[in-house]
């Protein structure tokens, strides 16, 4: 066996059915491996970044490990925004470049350290992508592959997940390897935490002192696997539930405590629960200023927070946040000793405070009737709603960046099952699409919806290529808003008004939606206002083809609410006027505060 089907064989053992790539000279011998191996397949695509893309969203929604393939040099590089999404989302991936012979690097010989280049197309792709890894190495020797594919694996998948690189040199690629000289990497035993069951019942106490709780479900919830740990702990738990956007999905909405989501772009109830609330339980959620807004010492002001957080560093993190009762726990770990402990969890009641929160609720709709009263342009508002209740439970539903996946987060219903993904973290524009081919790929029975901006469908519109070249029935839902929506929203706000490089007359153009998808031969529909919203939806969600959706929205049309810079988060924008807000505020520290904001609506 040479070292390029043993990777194959490794890939194989981890449940990696698919690969992600574009071959080149300096991984040709890897590719090759897959001519004399028929249990695992590859996806050609048009661009590494998508390629990485695709295989975040693979590893995010199916059920083994995701990997890519790629040449050296600029191969390599074009992985580095698809490599940033799965390291700031927590997402296990392998990404294995081709790297020039050993014999050719620079740094294989004393006299070349120095210069920049050797080999043909030679790039340090390992010191390139260190921030960005739990763990990337360019293999020394052929022997030490199983090794170093085991190490790479077990970092990527094991602790708080994350991406892996490994590069090997071509002469490497095709020498022969013995398996019985092979060494394996040994798994060390992890310690036995003597915290946990202390900590669960310094929370029950808490809890029992408290008024008006709230519990924050985040991103670490789908990371560590523990939807049924979660659904087990809501039987013993009864208090109002905010989720962050990473959060959003491990949670049916219309369960009855729900409120809604938090934050910058959360919703009026959602935020006024948390910024009232004596005490917050935050499941996995690192609390970004995307949560806390412009200035973390505000966030929950009045509240203990206790964080669970299998990262040490994400509760050690100074930024004005005081967190009370720090949890270094794997979420699953915790929630399943939690559970295992108690038949019920909570002893006093908290009708009052559910009852305000959930009346918070149905006074701050997100979608307001008014909005379908619209006659010109689709309101995005709308159209999320009705996409979210044309859906099934079983969807993956990904949305991309700029005010369409913030209309998404803030309207979309989810249902218990369904998947609700963006690239949080890194937030690249250009990441949706290609993640709905590769959770296609995945999940080939499922329903895979892509929810995209006329602007950043175009960083990987090549990959509509791949899309139709392997038969993927993704439904693509423009939403159109000709020109950069979000960008424009933020220059009205702070930068006068002064449109630059966001709209069509400063340089932001579109191709002709319709003439892309024809030339692609994928089925073209438009969505032109909201009373054609439903024929159109009921046409295409039942379709058994790749569906290409160009939904018309007004090019002003603003996210809302949204919290503007240097305001807590309770107090988001359009502003309440000061009467009405102060009435929300219920805790007596912030009831006589004075906000400095205008009277205004
Ligand atoms: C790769 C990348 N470049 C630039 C940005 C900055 N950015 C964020 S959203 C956005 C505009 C997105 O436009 P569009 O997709 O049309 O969405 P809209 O806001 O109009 O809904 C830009 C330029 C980014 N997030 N990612």
């Amino acid at each position: 066996m040479n070292l390029s089907e043993y990777i194959l064989k490794f890939l194989i053992s981890k449940n990696v059915k698919n690969v992600f790539l574009i071959t080149g000279g300096a991984i040709s011998f890897v590719v090759d491996a897959f001519s004399k191996n028929k249990k695992i397949k590859y996806t050609c695509v048009a661009h590494e970044q998508a390629a990485a893309m695709m295989a975040d969203a693979y590893s995010r929604t199916g059920k083994g490990f995701a990997a890519t393939m790629v040449t050296s040099g600029p191969g390599a590089q074009n992985l580095i925004t698809g490599i940033a999404c799965s390291w700031f989302d927590s997402v296990p991936v392998i990404h294995i470049s081709g790297q020039v012979n050993s014999f050719e690097l620079s740094s294989s010989n004393k006299t070349t350290q120095k210069v920049r280049q050797v080999g043909f197309q030679e790039t340090d792709i390992v010191s390139i992508v260190k921030p960005i890894t739990k763990f990337a190495y360019q293999l020394k020797r052929p022997n030490e592959i199983k090794y170093i594919l085991e190490k790479a694996f077990h970092l990527s998948t094991t602790g708080r997940p994350g991406p892996v690189l490994i590069d090997i040199p071509m002469n490497f690629q095709k020498s022969k390897i013995n398996l019985s000289k092979l060494k394996s990497f040994k798994v060390q035993k992890q310690k036995h935490s003597k915290t946990i069951i202390k900590n669960i019942y310094k929370i029950k106490k808490l809890l029992l002192k408290s008024k008006r709780p709230i519990l924050i479900l985040g991103g670490g919830i789908r990371i560590s696997k523990s939807i049924k740990e979660l659904e087990n702990f809501l039987k013993i738990i009864d208090i109002p539930i905010v989720t962050t956007w990473s959060g959003l999905d491990t949670i049916d909405h219309r369960k009855k405590n729900y409120i809604g989501s938090i934050g910058v772009y959360g919703s009026r109830a959602a935020n006024f629960a948390v910024q009232n609330s004596d005490l917050v339980l935050n499941l996995g959620s690192r609390l970004d200023t995307r949560i806390t807004g412009g200035s973390p010492k505000t966030f929950a002001r009045s509240a203990k927070i206790i964080s669970v957080d299998i990262d040490k560093s994400e509760l050690n993190k100074q930024r004005g946040l005081k967190i009370y009762l720090k949890i270094n726990e794997d979420i699953k770990k915790f929630l399943s000793t939690l559970n295992s402990k108690f038949k019920t969890f909570q002893l006093s009641k908290y009708d009052a405070w559910k009852n305000t929160c959930l009346s918070w609720k149905s006074k701050y709709p997100i979608v307001k009737e008014i909005y379908y009263k619209q006659k010109k342009y689709v309101n995005p508002y709308c159209f999320i709603e009705k996409l979210s209740k044309n859906l099934s439970k079983k969807d993956i539903i990904f949305a991309d960046d700029g005010g369409h996946l913030t209309w998404t987060m803030q309207a979309f219903q989810v249902k218990k099952g369904q998947r609700l993904i963006s690239a949080f973290g890194n937030s690249p524009m250009g990441y949706a699409f290609p993640a709905s081919l590769g959770a296609a790929i995945a999940n080939n029975k499922k329903k895979i919806i892509c929810i995209d901006g006329d602007g950043s469908i175009q960083m990987n519109i090549q990959e509509l290529q791949t899309m139709i070249a392997n038969n993927l029935p993704i439904k693509l839902f423009i939403m159109n808003n000709n020109g950069y929506g979000i960008i424009k929203q933020f220059q009205e706000l702070y930068l006068g008004k002064r449109y630059e490089a966001s709209v069509m007359s400063k340089g932001v153009t579109n191709p002709n939606f319709k003439k892309i998808a024809i030339a692609f031969g994928i089925n073209y529909s438009e969505i032109r206002n909201n009373r054609k919203i439903d024929n159109i939806l009921k046409k295409v969600l039942t379709s058994k083809n790749s569906e290409f959706v160009n939904v018309i929205i007004d090019p002003n049309q603003k996210i809302m609410p949204k919290l503007q810079f240097g305001n807590p988060i309770e107090d988001l924008s359009p502003l309440l006027s000061r009467n009405e807000f102060k009435k929300n505020m219920i805790i007596p520290e912030l009831k006589n505060i004075s906000f400095g904001f205008s009277e205004s609506n």
